[in-house]
């Protein structure tokens, strides 16, 4: 896979260097490339920014600095397929990245991230690219960063630990292709007791039956606990008993292979006066 990065902070992607997707560089498994913005200028200020046109606070991208770093990020696919490259661009107003859009993005030829910084990048560039690249504006989440470096860090690490080779024991992306929509259950290790606090018994127990169904019901309550989100596009159907019973317990009810909250319990439980 080849990745170019955008930037007008080419410093702060630096820890694309190390570990992981460093490792995956070096093994020659990632093309990855980091391009500032500033070498794309033409003015003797290498200026990337200015006002809004219709006021406002904040400054605006300059599209033809965009223009032509995109251009030359295009540019010289020799060897590419007929597939346009991916063009990402990190931003609040973007479609949410999810763990099924890092498995998308990781079978692209091409991945190419544009980090803005101010107020964004002048909307023209993100049209002109539709002619030379699938343009996916792209929201970590609901919060506000200075710019897209640090969502491309995550986005990039997310994307370039699914590529063949990467993960030294692809056991743990097996593992975790099985974890079905909900959140993972606690985890311990030695010593038995720190601190007066005792590991779970069953964990001792060496009752592998017992273990996984404790660890399944931790899974529940701890998705309704923190990710009730989460719980409401499980697939409950052709659960076994004793999960139907976990989620009974958490006040979940299967209705057509779907959880449904139970409704609280109204006041002194005797029906209304109707
Ligand atoms: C570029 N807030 O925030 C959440 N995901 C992406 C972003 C973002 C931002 C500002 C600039 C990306």
């Amino acid at each position: 896979m080849r990745i170019d990065v955008v930037s007008i902070f080419p410093e702060y992607l630096a820890p694309l260097e190390l570990s992981l997707i460093g490792k995956a560089r070096q093994d020659g498994l990632l093309d990855l490339n980091v391009h500032d913005l500033r070498d794309f200028t033409t003015d003797k200020h290498r200026s990337v920014d200015d006002t809004p046109y219709g006021g406002g606070a904040g400054m605006v991208m300059k599209a033809e600095p965009w223009a032509l770093a995109l251009s030359s990020v295009a540019a010289g696919r020799e060897d590419a397929t007929d597939r346009k490259p991916v063009l990402i661009v990190p931003s609040p107003a973007g479609e949410r990245f999810t763990q099924a859009l890092a498995h998308e993005l990781a079978e692209e030829d091409q991945l190419v991230f544009a980090c803005g910084r101010y107020e964004g990048i002048d909307e023209r560039v993100i049209e002109w690219a539709e002619e030379h690249f699938t343009v996916r504006p792209m929201s970590l989440g609901d919060y506000v960063l200075n710019g897209g470096e640090v969502a491309v860090l995550a986005m990039t690490e997310a994307i370039v630990r699914l590529l063949p080779g990467v993960v030294g024991n692809p056991e743990s992306l097996i593992e975790e292709s099985h974890s079905d929509g909900l959140l993972e259950y606690p985890v311990y290790t030695k010593p038995s007791t720190w601190r007066d606090r005792e590991v779970p018994p069953v964990l001792l127990s060496g009752n592998h039956g017992k273990i996984a169904q404790w660890r399944r019901h931790e899974q529940y309550r701890r998705t309704a606990e923190r990710r009730p989100d989460l719980l409401a596009e499980f697939d409950a159907g052709k659960l076994p008993r004793a999960d139907r019973t976990a989620l009974g317990d958490l006040g979940y009810d299967v209705v057509d292979g779907h959880l449904r909250l139970r409704p609280a319990e109204g006041g002194n439980g005797t029906p209304a006066e109707g």
